[in-house]
């Protein structure tokens, strides 16, 4: 069984993964997960902290020599803020506990509820940990799993489809040509008139003092089919992947293939017939189910789309009320980002090559990729010709 933690405060000294039943024998360094990092601390739209931050990730357990040994992978990350906040975050008793603190929550964050949750009158201690930097340490985690899948030969893209009112046209492209269309706009957008767009909306936003939010999309080429499960609820593959997503800080909303837009069709529109060939097996000429059928991969793309609603921390402020004088206030912030959708793309990438990752250890099992892609291989034989 795959599993993982994170800890770590938005301004505390670093954020850690514990992973563990990672299988022996798969080659994994610092610089691809790095690779990651700086994609999620990229795309346009982002504000003042990420120009401070620089993640790198240090793995200090369970690889030797570039390969996974079995034993639980531990990944950290630093924070370069911490050294302008060591005096009010550090643990020791040192920490001047009576600066900087926080009694003015702030709309559409945690900040309200989780003070009263956990008993806190000063409510940075809730909002260094709801903070999104979170999601730094997340993605270092679905680094190791994007890696696994690699290896099995699915390959895990996410682009942005819509910043606010802008959408992308469709793009139809295989999974070469989407990342670099990807990795070629500053937005993350595989439509490059779209991008231009998303580019303006972010800039008129943020001189407004506004936010945007948007939706990304997941696109996972072959994946092996029956990954997850019709037989339990908390085995359905769809299930695990929405609840990944709807775990990420800002989304509001998870589709899979046509989503909520089948609502409004009907039957004979939506359903993918089955066709068969010698050559390609069992295939499908359309894709509305995005992939899942009966909380199963179906051996067609997964597509997945999220929705972020835009930033709560704005320049332009919001009425909340100060917990300890139970007056009104316009809250008033230093920075921002005016729109991470891009980041978040990256983030998805990250939870759903998890989930993925989790549901074929689970079915191939083995300690060993020697052992999962020999099993993977042959149950793709197998399924061809059932
Ligand atoms: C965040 C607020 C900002 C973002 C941060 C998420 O940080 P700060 O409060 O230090 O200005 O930059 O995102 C990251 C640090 C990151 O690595 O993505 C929030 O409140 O969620």
């Amino acid at each position: 069984m795959l599993r993982y933690l994170t800890a770590g405060e938005s301004h505390g000294p670093r954020l850690t993964a514990v992973l563990d039943g990672v299988p022996a024998g798969l080659p994994l360094t610092a610089a691809y997960i790095d690779r990651q990092l700086a994609k999620r601390q990229g795309g346009y739209g982002r504000g003042g902290r990420m120009k401070i931050e620089q993640d790198r990730v240090m793995i200090t357990s369970g690889v030797r020599g570039g390969m996974t040994i079995g034993s639980p992978v531990t990944l950290t990350i630093e924070n370069k803020d911490w050294e302008n906040w060591r005096e009010v975050m550090s643990p020791g008793p040192e920490a001047d506990l009576s600066r900087r603190t926080v009694s003015r929550p702030r709309p559409g964050h945690a900040d309200l509820t989780g003070g009263v949750k956990y008993g806190h009158r000063d409510l940075r201690n809730v909002l260094e940990r709801s903070s999104a930097r979170e999601t730094a340490a997340r993605v270092a985690a679905g680094s190791v799993a994007r890696r696994l899948l690699e290896e099995t030969g699915v390959i895990v893209v996410g682009s942005v489809v819509r910043i606010g009112e802008i959408c992308a046209g469709e793009v139809n492209m295989d999974a070469d040509r989407l990342s670099r269309a990807v990795e070629s706009s500053p937005v993350y957008c595989a439509d490059p008139a779209a991008s231009e767009k998303m580019i303006n909306a972010i800039e008129q936003a943020r001189t407004a003092g506004d936010t945007l939010g948007g939706i990304f999309e997941i696109k996972v080429f072959g994946l092996p089919p029956g990954l997850g499960s019709y037989v339990q609820r908390d085995l359905t593959l769809d299930g695990r992947l929405a609840g990944a997503l709807m775990s990420i800080q800002a989304i509001k909303g998870v589709e899979v293939g046509d989503g909520f837009n089948a609502a409004a069709r009907r039957g004979s529109q939506v359903h993918d017939e089955i066709f068969y060939d010698m050559h390609r097996g069992y295939y499908r000429q359309t894709n509305r189910a995005g992939g899942i059928e009966g909380g199963m991969s179906n051996g067609e793309t997964l597509v997945l789309r999220a929705a972020m609603k835009p930033i709560p921390t704005l320049y332009k402020p919001l009425k909340s009320v100060d917990i300890d004088t139970k007056q009104p206030f316009e809250a008033s912030v230093e920075r921002s980002d005016a729109c991470a959708v891009p980041a978040a793309s990256v983030v998805g990438e990250a939870v759903v090559a998890w989930e993925l990752a989790c549901a074929l250890v689970e079915k191939f099992g083995g300690d060993t990729m020697r052992e999962i892609l020999q099993r993977v291989d042959e149950y793709r034989t197998y399924w061809k010709g059932f």
